[in-house]
C-alpha cells in the first residue's frame, strides 16, 4: 500500500514537472512533438526550426506508419493555387489546415537540423491510396538553387516517380533552373525540382476527376496512375531517420 502511494506521488510530481517545462518546450518538428507526447493526434502544430523567435505552423501526420511526419506539401481539394512565383515558393503559402507549401527556407531549416527520410502519400478519386518512400532528403541553400538531394527509393505501392528529380535545382515560372530549353514550371503549371521535366508533379494544376486532361500539367504520379490522371490528394512529408543505437 505504501509503495502504491509513493508511486502515485512520483507520478503526480512527474506530471507537474512536465507541465511546468512545457512553456520552455520548443519543438523543431513533428517528431519532437510526438516524442514529447506520443498521444498527439494529426493536426496543426507550432514548431520552431529557426529558433524561438520564428514560430511556424505546420500539419503533423501522427498516424501514417507510426506518425512523426512533418508535412511540407499538402493538396486535398484544390482551394489553393500552386502556380506561383519564386518568392512564394521561397517563403511558403496556403493554409496549414488544408492546402499549403511550407516554403523552401523553412524546408531548408528543417532539413539542416536533422537527417530525414521522405514519404509521399496520395489518393485517387475512387479512394485508393498509395505511397512512395525515400531513404533520405535534403536541400541546399538558395544560392545553390535549393538543389535537391534524394536518397534511394525504399518502397511503396505508388512506385518511384521522384528519382528523376534527383540533384535538380528548384524552378518556378519566373526562375528557370531546370534542364529543359523551355521553362518546366511555366509549361507544367507548378513549382518543383524540375528536370526536363518530371515524372511527378505534386504542385501541378488541381483538377476534379473527369476534367479534360492535359498531359503532365496536373497533380500526377506517373508510376501509379500515368501521365493524365490528376490525383485527388497528395502530401510530401519528412521525419528524422532513427539513429542507430548499436555500438561498434
Ligand atoms: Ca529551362
Amino acid at each position: 500500500m505504501m509503495f502504491q502511494v509513493k508511486f502515485l506521488l512520483a507520478q503526480l510530481l512527474l506530471a507537474v514537472s512536465v507541465q511546468s517545462n512545457s512553456q520552455d518546450y520548443l519543438p523543431i518538428d513533428c517528431d519532437d512533438i510526438y516524442q514529447h507526447d506520443n498521444k498527439s493526434s494529426s493536426g496543426v502544430y507550432t514548431i520552431y526550426p529557426g529558433g524561438p523567435t520564428t514560430p511556424l505552423h505546420v500539419y503533423c501526420d501522427m498516424e501514417t506508419d507510426g506518425g512523426r511526419w512533418t508535412v511540407f506539401l499538402r493538396r486535398i481539394d484544390g482551394t489553393e493555387s500552386f502556380f506561383r512565383p519564386w518568392k512564394h515558393y521561397k517563403a511558403g503559402f496556403g493554409n496549414v489546415a488544408s492546402e499549403y507549401w511550407l516554403g523552401l527556407e523553412n524546408i531548408l531549416l528543417l532539413m539542416m537540423r536533422k537527417e530525414n527520410e521522405l514519404r509521399v502519400d496520395m489518393e485517387d478519386w475512387a479512394g485508393a491510396q498509395a505511397f512512395a518512400q525515400y531513404s533520405s532528403i535534403s536541400i541546399d541553400s538558395e544560392n545553390a538553387g535549393y538543389q535537391l538531394h534524394l536518397g534511394s527509393f525504399t518502397g511503396g505501392t505508388a512506385g518511384d516517380s521522384l528519382s528523376n528529380q534527383k540533384d535538380m535545382k528548384f524552378t518556378t515560372f519566373d526562375k528557370d533552373q531546370d534542364q529543359w530549353d523551355k521553362n518546366c514550371a511555366q509549361h507544367f503549371l507548378g513549382g518543383f525540382w524540375y528536370n526536363a521535366c518530371h515524372m511527378a508533379n505534386p504542385t501541378g494544376m488541381y483538377a476534379p476527376y473527369g476534367a479534360i486532361g492535359f498531359e503532365n500539367v496536373h497533380v500526377i504520379w506517373q508510376t501509379w496512375k500515368g501521365w493524365n490522371y490528376s490525383l485527388k490528394t497528395i502530401a510530401m512529408k519528412i521525419r528524422p531517420v532513427a539513429k542507430c543505437s548499436c555500438t561498434v
